[in-house]
This record gives C-alpha cells, sequence and structure tokens, in this order.
C-alpha cells in the first residue's frame, strides 16, 4: 500500500509522475471541495505538498489527523500555521536556495518592463501601428538608478549584485544592520524610500511585515518613484498603493505578487503605471525541477524516517 498524501497546488509533470510512482496522491483544485477531493481517505494522508503562496489553511490541517508533513514548494512560509504545524508535531519544508536567482531576475525583468515600457513597445509593434501612429511614450533610463531594498536576505542581496551591473547605488533595510560592503544601511523604511528611486520587496510575508509599505513609505518614494514587489502582496498596503497611482503620487509599481491573490484590483490592472504578472518570479523550467527535486526528497526522507533535507520545522 503507498502512503497517501494530498497536492494542493500543481507542479511540473516530471515531479508529480515521481510522486505518483510513490505515493497514492490525492489532487485538490480549487473548483472543488476538499471533502470531494479526500473523499474518505481523510484520515490516512499523511503529508502535503503546497506552493508558498497557496500554503495549507488551519481548517485543512484540522481534518487531516495523521498528518506529519507539509512540504512547500517554495521558501515562504506565511500561508503555513506554524504554531500550529509546531503543537501537532507536523514538520515542514521549503525549498532554499534553488529559486534565488530566478527571483532576482524577475524583479530586474520588472524594472526593465516597467521603467523603459517593454509591454507598451511590445503591444504597439504587435498591433501593426508601428509607422502609423505615434510610438509609446519615453521611457525613463535604468543604469545609475537608486536602488532601495526592503529585506536583504538570499533573494535581496542577489537583486543587489545584478543592480551593481546597472551602476545603480544600493541601500537597504532590513531587521538590523547586516554590514555588507558596499551597501548602506537606511534603518527606517520611509527614509529609504525618500532616499531611492526603485524600492524593491524582498521582505519575506506574514504578521511582521504586514503593510510595512504604507501610504507614508509610499509617499516618500514619490511621484517619480517606482515599487517593485518579488515578495509578498501582504507587504504592501495595496489600496495605498492603488490610490497613489491613481492619483500620481507614485511614478509606477511592477507586481508579480498581490494581497488576495488571484485577484488583482481592477484599478492596479487598468493602470498605465503598473506592469504585472501572476506571481511566477520562481517559475522556470530549471527552478521548477529544482524545487520539485527537493520537494520530492523531503517526502522521500519523511516516509523513510530519515533526516529532512530542508527543514524549517
Ligand atoms: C512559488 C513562492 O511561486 O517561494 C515561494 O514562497 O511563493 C514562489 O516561489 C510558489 O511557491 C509556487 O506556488
Amino acid at each position: 500500500m503507498k502512503p497517501e498524501i494530498l497536492l494542493l497546488e500543481p507542479m511540473m509533470p516530471e515531479i508529480e509522475q515521481q510522486l505518483d510512482a510513490a505515493y497514492t496522491v490525492h489532487r485538490h483544485t480549487p473548483s472543488a471541495t476538499l471533502a470531494a477531493t479526500l473523499g474518505d481517505a481523510a484520515g490516512r494522508i499523511r503529508a502535503v505538498a503546497t506552493g508558498g503562496g497557496t500554503g495549507v489553511p488551519d481548517a485543512v490541517m484540522d481534518i487531516l489527523p495523521a498528518l506529519g508533513l507539509i512540504a512547500i514548494n517554495g521558501i515562504g512560509t506565511d500561508a503555513v500555521n506554524l504554531d500550529l504545524a509546531r503543537q501537532r508535531k507536523v514538520h515542514v519544508t521549503t525549498t532554499p536556495g534553488v529559486l534565488t536567482d530566478d527571483v532576482a531576475d524577475m524583479a530586474m525583468g520588472l524594472i526593465l518592463s516597467l521603467l523603459r515600457g517593454l509591454p507598451a513597445g511590445d503591444r504597439y509593434v504587435r498591433a501593426g501601428e508601428w509607422g502609423k501612429a505615434p510610438g509609446p511614450t519615453l521611457g525613463r533610463k535604468v543604469s545609475g538608478r537608486k536602488l532601495g531594498i526592503l529585506g536583504m536576505g538570499h533573494v535581496g542581496q542577489a537583486i543587489a549584485r545584478r543592480a551593481g551591473a546597472f551602476g545603480m547605488p544600493v541601500a537597504y533595510t532590513d531587521l538590523r544592520d547586516l554590514n555588507l560592503e558596499g551597501y548602506r544601511f537606511i534603518p527606517d523604511l520611509a527614509a529609504l524610500a525618500a532616499d531611492s528611486s526603485i524600492l524593491v520587496v524582498a521582505a519575506s510575508g506574514g504578521a511582521g511585515s504586514r503593510h510595512l509599505v504604507s501610504r507614508q513609505v509610499l509617499d516618500a518614494l514619490g511621484a517619480d518613484g517606482f515599487l517593485i514587489n518579488v515578495a509578498r502582496g501582504s507587504v504592501v498596503d495595496e489600496q495605498a498603493l492603488s490610490s497613489a497611482l491613481e492619483a500620481g503620487t507614485l511614478g509606477g509599481a511592477g507586481l508579480d505578487v498581490f494581497e488576495h491573490e488571484p485577484v488583482v484590483p481592477e484599478s492596479l490592472r487598468t493602470s498605465p503605471r503598473t506592469v504585472l504578472q501572476p506571481h511566477r518570479a520562481s517559475a522556470t523550467v530549471e527552478t521548477r525541477l529544482a524545487m520539485g527535486d527537493l520537494v520530492v526528497r523531503n517526502l522521500a526522507a519523511y516516509f523513510a524516517g530519515q533526516t529532512l533535507p530542508t527543514p524549517v520545522i
């Protein structure tokens, strides 16, 4: 009898094949109820595999009495109640290291897309307007622009390294000064925003960082400033962001993540000042394979009673 697991978010076919070979996989889709997905299997589910944004709702943990492992296909743990997991003696694993470069690349991609107006240029050429109608408005120069980073962990530092190649002076804020050579530490986020032309959010989500990017921070970034978010939507006060973009008190925003995914406020969707992505900073073939491989290895170790490769708890 194969152990039974619950898959809350699809993974790459190559990875799902490996899961199917080792386990009876109950696949949940948002359109179904969990009761329908699980049938009479709830009591037999010993592990859940899920995405960083999807996590595991408390109500799902509550109906799985035999749960022993939550394997997150990502690095964010904010959508899993770690206190409850600890109480229940449920292990939680993530996929550290393998997605850092992709997320940093996405941050740079959003910066270039937003400031150089790449989506507008693409639409103009595709529509056959070149030579017939005036082209998109001029972009803004990226090289040399001052960059502020909120959250100088692995992803933040990978963004800083890339920014170096663009000749961008980098400052950052974090819970403490990390004494990083070449990057200025500015403890106060509003002061960092005031000092920056582009502010990139690379901080973890969760209660501690909720709405850190407030109206005041957006005001400090200013009409000539740009916000990039490749971390979690919850870090930014999305209503304040929408208002600032509408009022023109913020220059623009490049967003891969949102407060209530997959719902994106209409004002952000229709704004000429935004470039938007559907939470896909780690979504490359190479990285999703590497992430999936870690999920597979964590599951295998758990069911073999071995040390977990990349545990959080
Ligand atoms: C993924 C993420 O898109 O790492 C995370 O926490 O949110 C992203 O890398 C996600 O985990 C896949 O659903």
